[in-house]
């Protein structure tokens, strides 16, 4: 496919997921509550993206977040952060990540998060960023990302500057 008939395709999928008012979103799949579902631009060039959310599971079971898939992306991975002898690296979630019931789980960039891996266009503040997600009881959920800014640390813009857990500078990252 040419890059303007992919561009067309994904105009075309844009305006079909997104006939609701996209602001404040909230999707529900189930017992599942998802709200603030949010990425960050990236730089040009870059071959990952974040993916950010919390995810409230209203219900008496758990659930459990075990992956997606993005057009944006060639795979899209759940993955956790951790510290090990004081560097900080991140992995994917093999079993996925559990949400208990009654519990609020968010993905921020310093913690859980959605991997965006080999994306096929760079991600722009602005950009609504179709994702669907897999759980293992709600099955497959339809969101999009809102995109802020490279540095962005939350949904509403809250700082612009990137701090110690920014992702680009992870010596852990392997891509
Ligand atoms: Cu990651």
């Amino acid at each position: 496919m040419t890059s303007i008939a992919r561009a067309l395709s994904c105009t075309v999928a844009f305006a079909c997921l997104f006939t609701a008012p996209a602001l404040a979103e909230e999707v529900k799949a189930g017992d599942l509550v998802i709200t603030q579902a949010w990425s960050r631009a990236t730089p040009g060039g870059a071959k990952v993206g974040g993916g950010y959310l919390t995810i409230q599971n209203k219900g008496s079971a758990a659930d459990r977040l075990i992956g997606g898939s993005a057009d944006v992306a060639d795979k899209v991975q759940v993955h956790e952060m951790a510290t090990t002898n004081g560097v900080m690296t991140m992995r994917p979630l093999d079993k996925g990540l559990s949400i208990g019931p009654g519990k609020t789980v968010k993905l921020t960039p310093g913690g859980y998060h959605l991997m965006l891996l080999d994306l096929k266009s760079p991600l722009k503040q602005g950009d609504k960023v179709p994702v669907t997600l897999e759980f293992e009881k709600a099955g497959k959920v339809k969101l999009s990302l809102d995109v802020q800014g490279l540095g962005a640390k939350g949904p509403a813009g809250a700082g612009d500057t990137a701090g110690p857990k920014d992702m680009k500078k992870m010596p852990g990252m392997k891509m």
